[in-house]
C-alpha cells in the first residue's frame, strides 16, 4: 500500500498542464482505495471561516432536528457539494449543523428526524460489513452525543436506527432524546452513529456541536475569553471530484471480503467548518480555541507558524484540566477535542498559518496519504495593534483537583486490539479482545464500579479508543515488544513488569500530553498497554445517574477511526445494578 496508483499520477500530469480547466474535467467513476484521485488544486484560505448558527435548548421544550439532502459550496472555485447535514429545516441545515447550547444540570430534549429521501446511499456502501441494511432502501442514520451522560435509548444506540421511511432497527424506541446535562461544562458533539455506515453518513456531514456550559449558579472564570473571541473549530479531511461531489473509495482493498470497505479514508482536502482552508480576522488578544477532529481517520499535529505563539491548553473532551498546560503542537485524534488559548497580540499584523504534521496513518505514515494541501489547515489574520489590550492572565489553577480514586479493588480489564488480514495480506477487519459486534456482551460492568480497562494493541495503528457514557482518566501506559509477543515468545496477559517471561520493555510510565484530563476518547499507541480509570457514576448528583442506565439496549465502546469502528472495532455494554 501507499505507493500512488498510476490513475492518481496521470491525473497529477493532466492537472499540471490544463489547470485553468481543472473544474471541466471529467471525474473517473472508479476510485481504488488508498490511490483515489487527487481533488482539484484549489487555492487555500480564499473563504471565510464560516460562522455557526447556535440554538439553545436549555428553556425546557422540544427542539427538532432533522437529517437533510443540501447542497453546500466547501471552496469558492468548487461547484456545491452534495451532503447530508443537520438542521431544522431543509432551508436552513448545514455542514456542520447547528451549534447545539445546553447547560449543565439542566435536561433538554431534541427530536432527531430523518428526512434524506435518498434510495440509496448517496456514498458507497459496502453491504459485506455489519450494516443496518434496510429492507425498504433509503439512508439509515442514529444520532449519538458523543460525551453525554444520557439514557441508551437517546445514545444513538447504533442498531436503534431510522430511515425516512419509518423503517428502523431492532433496539429503536424513540426519535425523542433527553440528554441529561449531568457531564461538567464541555464542548461534546452530536453525530450520526448508524450501524455499519457511520464512516459515510459522517463524511456526508452528518455532525455539529454541543456546548454544555456551566451552570448560572456556578460563575464563569473572569480570565475566559468573551463569547466573541472564541472558535469552534472542526477539523475534517475529504477527497473531492472535480464536480464538487465527496470522493469515497467504491473498490476495496480486499474486495473479494469487502467490495468498498478501506481500512482507513485520508482526504487531501482540509475543512473547518465546512469549507476548506478558510481564513479568519482575529484582533491581537488572547483567544479562546476549541478544535474537535471531526475526521474519518485523520490525527491532526497542529501548530502555528509563528515561533511567538503558543497554545495554553485548558481543556480537553470532558472539560476544564486541573492545570493549563503550555503546547507548541497539539495532537487531536478522531472525536478528540481541545479547548486553549492563543494571545494573537504577539503576532499582530502578521498572517498566521495553522499546521498539520500529524502522519497517516498514525503514527507510522505513508507520505500518499499526507500531500502538502494536508500540511495547511487554515489561516488567522491578525488586526494590528491599535490599542492596548489587557487579556486577564491564566491561572496556574484552573478548577479543583478530583478526588483521588481508589483503584484497590477495580476491576481490570484487559482488552486488546488486532488488525487481521486477508490470504494476500490486505486489510480485512480490525477486532476487539477477538470479537465481533455480534458475539455476547462481555462488558457489563457494575452500576457505581470502579474498573481498570487497558488497552492493549496488538496493531501497528494508533487507535482512539471511546466509551460512551461516561468521561474516563488516564492511568498511564507500558511499552511491550510486539514482535516477541507475536512470535508466542513472552506473555503480557496477567504479568506485571516484574514477571519473568513478561513482554513488557518497561515501567509504566506517565500518559502523554494528548491524555491528561477527563476523557471520553483517548489515543491508544501500538506497543503499549494504555490504562484508564473508569468510574461507572455520574459527574453530578453525588455519582447517582438522573436515568436508569441499566435499561434498554445498552451502551458501546469503539474505535473512533470511523472505517474500523464500522467493520467490528465496537463492541457493546451492558450496565448492570450493583451485586450487593
Ligand atoms: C461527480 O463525479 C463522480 C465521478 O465521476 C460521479 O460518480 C458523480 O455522479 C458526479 N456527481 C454529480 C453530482 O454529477
Ligand atoms: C415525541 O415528540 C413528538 C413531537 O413533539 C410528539 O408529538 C410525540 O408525542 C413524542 N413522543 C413521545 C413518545 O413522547
Ligand atoms: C515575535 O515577537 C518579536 C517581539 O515582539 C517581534 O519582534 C517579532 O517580529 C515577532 N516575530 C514574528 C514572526 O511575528
Ligand atoms: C504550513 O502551511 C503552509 C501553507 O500551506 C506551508 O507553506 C508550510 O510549509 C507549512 N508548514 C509546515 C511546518 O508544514
Ligand atoms: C488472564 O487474562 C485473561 C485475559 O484478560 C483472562 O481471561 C484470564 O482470566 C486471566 N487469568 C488469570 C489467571 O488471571
Ligand atoms: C485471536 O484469534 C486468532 C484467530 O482465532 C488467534 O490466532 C489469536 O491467538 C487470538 N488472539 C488472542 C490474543 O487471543
Ligand atoms: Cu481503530
Amino acid at each position: 500500500m501507499g505507493i500512488m496508483g498510476t490513475r492518481a499520477a496521470l491525473w497529477i500530469a493532466v492537472a499540471l498542464f490544463v489547470a485553468p480547466m481543472v473544474l471541466a474535467m471529467i471525474d473517473d467513476p472508479v476510485q481504488v482505495c488508498q490511490t483515489l484521485q487527487p481533488s482539484p488544486t484549489l487555492e487555500p484560505f480564499v473563504d471565510k471561516l464560516p460562522k455557526l448558527k447556535q440554538i439553545r435548548i436549555d428553556h425546557g421544550k422540544q427542539v427538532v432536528l432533522g437529517a437533510y439532502k443540501i447542497q453546500q459550496k466547501l471552496h469558492r472555485d468548487l461547484p456545491p457539494t452534495t451532503m447530508y447535514a443537520y438542521g431544522t429545516s431543509a432551508a436552513t441545515a448545514s455542514v456542520p449543523g447547528p451549534t447545539l447550547l445546553a447547560t449543565s444540570g439542566v435536561e433538554s430534549y431534541v427530536r432527531w428526524e430523518n428526512h434524506i429521501h435518498d434510495e440509496y446511499h448517496m456514498l458507497p456502501v459496502d453491504k459485506t460489513l455489519m450494516w443496518a441494511n434496510p429492507s425498504k432502501g433509503g439512508v439509515p442514520i442514529v444520532t449519538h452525543l458523543h460525551g453525554a451522560e444520557c439514557d441508551s435509548a437517546s445514545d444513538g444506540y447504533p442498531d436503534s436506527w431510522h430511515t425516512a421511511k419509518g423503517e428502523h432497527g431492532p433496539t429503536f424506541t424513540t426519535l425523542n432524546f433527553t440528554y441529561a446535562n449531568t457531564q461538567s461544562p464541555a464542548m461534546l458533539w452530536y453525530h450520526d452513529h448508524a450501524f455499519g455506515i457511520t464512516r459515510v453518513n459522517v463524511l456526508s456531514g452528518l455532525s455539529g456541536f454541543y456546548l454544555t456550559k456551566a451552570h448560572s449558579n456556578s460563575p464563569k472564570p473572569s480570565w475566559f475569553p468573551k463569547r466573541k473571541q472564541e472558535l469552534h473549530l472542526m477539523l475534517q479531511d475529504k477527497q473531492l471530484f472535480y464536480n464538487g461531489s465527496i470522493n469515497f473509495p467504491n473498490v476495496g482493498d480486499s474486495p473479494a471480503n469487502h467490495p468498498q470497505w478501506c481500512p482507513e479514508y485520508f482526504g487531501d482536502t482540509i475543512i473547518v467548518n465546512g469549507k476548506a482552508w478558510p481564513y479568519v480576522h482575529v484582533e491581537p488578544r488572547t483567544y479562546r480555541l476549541r478544535f474537535l477532529n471531526a475526521a474519518n481517520a485523520r490525527v491532526f499535529v497542529l501548530s502555528l507558524d509563528n515561533p511567538n505563539l503558543t497554545f495554553t491548553q485548558i481543556g480537553t473532551d470532558g472539560g476544564l484540566l486541573e492545570r493549563a498546560q503550555s503546547l507548541k503542537v497539539l495532537t487531536l485524534a478522531p472525536a478528540e477535542r481541545i479547548d486553549c488559548l492563543v494571545d494573537f497580540s504577539h503576532a499582530a499584523g502578521t498572517e498566521v498559518i495553522l499546521n498539520n504534521t500529524g502522519a497517516a496513518p498514525y503514527p507510522s505514515g505513508d507520505p500518499a496519504f499526507s500531500p502538502p494541501s494536508t500540511l495547511a489547515v487554515m489561516k488567522f489574520i491578525v488586526k494590528k495593534k491599535t490599542k492596548k489590550i489587557r487579556d486577564a492572565p491564566v491561572p496556574a489553577k484552573l478548577r479543583a483537583a478530583d478526588p483521588l480514586v481508589n483503584t484497590g479493588n477495580a476491576l481490570v480489564r484487559q482488552l486488546f486490539m488486532v488488525e487481521n488480514d486477508d490470504a494476500d495480506g490486505n486489510p480485512l477487519e480490525s477486532l476487539l479482545s477477538n470479537h465481533t459486534w455480534h458475539d455476547e456482551v462481555t462488558e457489563k460492568p457494575e452500576l457505581g464500579a470502579t474498573e481498570i480497562w487497558e488497552f492493549i494493541n496488538f496493531t501497528p495503528d494508533a487507535h482512539p479508543m471511546h466509551i460512551h457514557l461516561i468521561e474516563f482518566k488516564a492511568l498511564n501506559q507500558q511499552p511491550f515488544d510486539l514482535d516477541k509477543w507475536t512470535a508466542g515468545e513472552c506473555e503480557i496477559f496477567n504479568t506485571t513488569f516484574a514477571t519473568p517471561g513478561t513482554c513488557f520493555t518497561g515501567e509504566p510510565i506517565a500518559p502523554s500530553y494528548n491524555q491528561i484530563g477527563l476523557k471520553d476518547t483517548i489515543l491508544s499507541l501500538p506497543n503499549h498497554v494504555t490504562r484508564v480509570v473508569v468510574q461507572w457514576k455520574s459527574q453530578q448528583n453525588n455519582g447517582k445517574f438522573t436515568f436508569d442506565a441499566t435499561a434498554g439496549p445498552g451502551f458501546v465502546w469503539h474505535c473512533h477511526i470511523l472505517d474500523h469502528e464500522d467493520n467490528d472495532m465496537m463492541r457493546p455494554i451492558k450496565l448492570v445494578k450493583k451485586s450487593r
